[in-house]
């Protein structure tokens, strides 16, 4: 099954917004497997973003990212890479979707509240930059029969 890397960025965190943005994912029927709180260092930051090096906002992103705590999580489903994505809504919160994270939420780019991997690539090397292999919990769900095909 198809796992991918969602961060609550230091917005959610600062505003009271985990459990409003882990608890749309669990509604969904995704499945948690990987969470933790942590303080970003600069060093994970750049190596988070290096796709992102020498853009005109990738300064301030980094400083954005190391400014509070985030909460890391990887989730578990059906196209998780795809699903995340979509309930994020696009990176500019005017452009995301009504009834998204971003849109129902959020309103400016540099403050967007979440990140979700944006390919099976990127998930696995996030996912290896934020997590050990024994922090990620396999385990089963009676309502798996309910939720998936
Ligand atoms: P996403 O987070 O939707 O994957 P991205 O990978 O293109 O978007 O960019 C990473 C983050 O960088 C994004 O969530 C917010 C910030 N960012 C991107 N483009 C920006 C811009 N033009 N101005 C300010 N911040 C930007
Ligand atoms: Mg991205």
């Amino acid at each position: 099954m198809e796992r991918t890397l969602v961060l609550v960025k230091p917005d959610g965190v600062q505003r009271g917004l985990i459990g409003e943005i882990i608890g749309r994912f669990e509604r969904r029927g995704l499945k948690l497997v990987g969470l933790k709180m942590l303080q970003m260092t600069e060093q994970l930051a750049r190596r988070h973003y290096a796709v992102h090096e020498g853009k005109a906002f990738y300064p301030g992103l980094i400083q954005y990212i190391t400014s509070a705590p985030v909460v890391a999580m990887v989730w578990e489903g059906p196209k998780a890479i795809e699903n995340v994505r979509k309930m994020m809504g696009a990176t500019r919160p005017e452009e995301a979707a009504p009834g998204t994270i971003r849109s129902d939420l959020a309103l400016a780019t540099s403050r967007n509240l979440v990140h979700g991997s944006d390919s099976p690539e990127t998930a696995a090397f996030e996912i290896g930059l934020f997590f050990n292999e024994n922090e990620l919990i396999e385990w089963s769900r009676e309502l798996d029969d309910w939720l998936l095909e």
